[in-house]
């Protein structure tokens, strides 16, 4: 991993007691971690846990870049499993700071005393399935060793930065950042001649508010990308108090929504059953309103051309509007893919901060980065002077964390190897061939096209469940069949492939990170429709699940038919 902060310091060495066996081990203190610590005490299992990071928070911890908010409205981004969490925790603004949101995680982590079970810095580098014994042996990076009858990967799905890819870093004599990893103590910036290298969300939330602290900011810009005005301001107190007058029917309806957050302002509609009055209402309604909704107000943008296009047509116009020089509204107008297929950002400002004197836009496209050199950045045209570079260049997605733990799994076989050409697994929950192995939000699962709070909740839920109706049934091994995790496989991708997903070179496709394969890596059918079939499976009595008894040696397959067929 490129440049993790490496000014922290250790901080859980003092008291820091790792057990050599234990039920669950779980990798990642963020909120599934934390959540499913709380989880498996309340089932009376032990659960041990690691987390490279000093602190609770994943995410949270991590992404400090200036600017680092929530895309998903604070009321929404909530854990729901307890009454008194949400009756005491209160958020200030409608779409919260990283700071606010690393000290509800720090809250959680005092009211339910969740740290006494996890080690801090502390790295998982292996883990290694004992087909004999039926256990995972996990191994840190301060060596330790422990044994578990479970294993549960709380990674996070943008957890492990890209490395600056741009040859000549070892040159610059400045200093260089990532969004991703960006460090504890304050940054620098004033006065400075500052260079953002990525316009995804991170480079979108932060180009603001570095622009407003540089002297000097040049923005290098692959793809230009859609975002849409988040209309951040305080909590509205009628909404708020609206929500919390029934919390547990809000929570109801976000996981009977399709992302984990019902559209306020979804009007049910084609965008092209319309007039073209009625779609540009709709469109600039949902533009006043913020959030994703610009994706929902019609139920056909991310699934049919023409309506996508007309959406297109309707932000290119809003840049336009917004940004004074027209060859540099034409710049950051995206027109290489269709509109919201790479993931829609949330912004305070960023086209309007490209109408000021100190701030300057580079197409790469046009003019491609060479290398950096002792004093700058190199592209083909000139060299420009910095102090700082800030790489906001993104993550290897949903797959990266995982492979990243060096799995294996039965007879030996590493994950990297077994998802070669892709990641497979049944659910994004479990995968083939790595028994009592249970990943939250795992490749194939709804999870980065959703409210993560809601799927993590699920997610933990279910595994708990599952694990509950092992230790009940006394079954020492559970993996998913592969017949079942290649029907679900199909159906993803069936899925995808009927949007317009599938078009773009985003990270969704793996298509950021050099040479990795090009799949589409959610369940884009709905969060409603996967939480239901995944209750479907459990009544069914966890159809394309293969479970083995304690002192058995033979498999048997509880159903026949596979999940993924239905
Ligand atoms: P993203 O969305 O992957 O954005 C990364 C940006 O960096 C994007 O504009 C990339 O251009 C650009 N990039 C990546 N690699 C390079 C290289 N080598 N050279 C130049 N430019 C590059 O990451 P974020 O951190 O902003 O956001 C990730 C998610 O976190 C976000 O979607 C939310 O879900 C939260 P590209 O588009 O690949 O041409």
């Amino acid at each position: 991993m490129a440049d993790r902060d490496n000014s922290l310091a250790p901080s859980g060495s003092a008291t820091r007691t790792v057990p050599t066996t234990i039920d669950v081990v779980v990798i990642g203190a963020g909120f599934a971690g934390l959540y499913a610590h709380h989880k498996f005490r309340e089932i009376g299992l032990s659960a041990f846990g690691f987390e490279a990071a000093p602190e609770v928070g994943g995410t949270w911890f991590w992404n400090r870049y200036p600017g680092a908010r929530c895309d998903v409205e604070s009321l929404d981004y909530s854990y729901s499993f307890s009454q008194e969490l949400l009756d005491e925790w209160r958020w200030s603004e409608r779409f919260a700071t990283q700071p606010e949101i690393l000290s509800y995680a720090n809250h959680v982590a005092d009211r339910f005393d969740l740290r006494r079970e996890i080690a801090f810095d502390t790295r998982v580098i292996a883990a290694t399935f004992d087909e004999a014994a039926n256990r995972w042996v996990v191994r840190t990076d301060r060596g330790d060793e422990i044994r578990s009858r479970y294993l549960v990967t709380a990674v996070g799905s943008l957890s492990l930065p890209k490395a600056p890819e741009i040859a000549g870093l070892e040159d610059f004599q400045g200093r260089w950042v990532q969004t991703g990893a960006w460090p504890r103590e304050p940054v620098d910036v004033a006065g400075k001649r500052v260079a953002v290298i990525g316009t995804g969300s991170s480079g979108i939330q932060s180009i603001p508010i570095l622009a407003e602290q540089a002297a000097h900011l040049t923005v290098f810009q692959r793809t230009p990308n859609y975002s849409v005005p988040a209309h951040n301001g305080p909590v509205d107190p009628d909404y708020e108090a609206e929500v919390r007058a029934d919390y547990a029917e809000h929570h109801r309806q976000n996981r009977r929504s399709k992302g984990g957050v019902p559209s306020r302002i979804a009007t049910g509609l084609s965008a092209m059953a319309v007039s073209e009055e009625e779609r540009r209402a709709g469109f600039e309604k949902a533009w006043q309103f913020g959030t994703f909704s610009l994706q929902g107000v019609f139920n056909d943008t991310t699934t049919n051309l023409e309506s996508n296009a007309a959406a297109a047509a309707f932000v290119h116009d809003k840049i336009r509007a917004v940004v004074k020089d027209p060859a540099i509204a034409e710049k950051l107008i995206p027109r290489s893919y269709p509109f919201g297929t790479k993931r829609l950002c949330l912004d305070t400002n960023f086209y309007a901060t490209f109408n000021r004197d100190d701030v300057e836009l580079v197409d790469i496209r046009q003019t491609p980065i060479e290398r950096i050199t002792k004093g700058g950045i190199k592209t083909s045209e000139r060299e420009y002077p910095f102090d700082l570079i800030v790489f906001a260049t993104g993550f290897d997605a949903v797959t990266g964390p995982l492979l990243a733990l060096n799995l294996k799994g039965v007879g030996g076989r590493t994950l990297r190897d077994v998802w070669k050409d892709g990641p497979q697994s049944y659910l994004g929950l479990l995968i083939s061939g790595f028994p009592n192995l249970f990943t939250v939000n795992g490749p194939s699962s709804p999870s980065v096209l959703t409210n993560m709070l809601q799927s993590i909740e699920h997610h933990i839920d279910w595994i708990v469940e599952c694990i509950g109706h092992m230790e009940k049934d006394g079954l020492a091994r559970v993996e998913a069949d592969e017949a079942a995790q290649v029907a679900w496989a199909y159906e993803v991708a069936k899925i995808a492939d009927s949007t317009l997903f599938t078009k773009a070179d985003s990270w969704y496709m793996g298509a950021n990170v050099p040479g990795k394969p090009r799949v589409f890596m959610a369940y884009i059918g709905g969060f409603d429709r996967y939480v239901d079939r995944c209750e479907a499976i459990v009544q069914d009595g966890y159809t394309g699940l293969r479970f083995t008894p304690s002192g058995g040696t033979t498999s048997r397959q509880d159903r026949a038919v596979p999940a993924g067929a239905r």
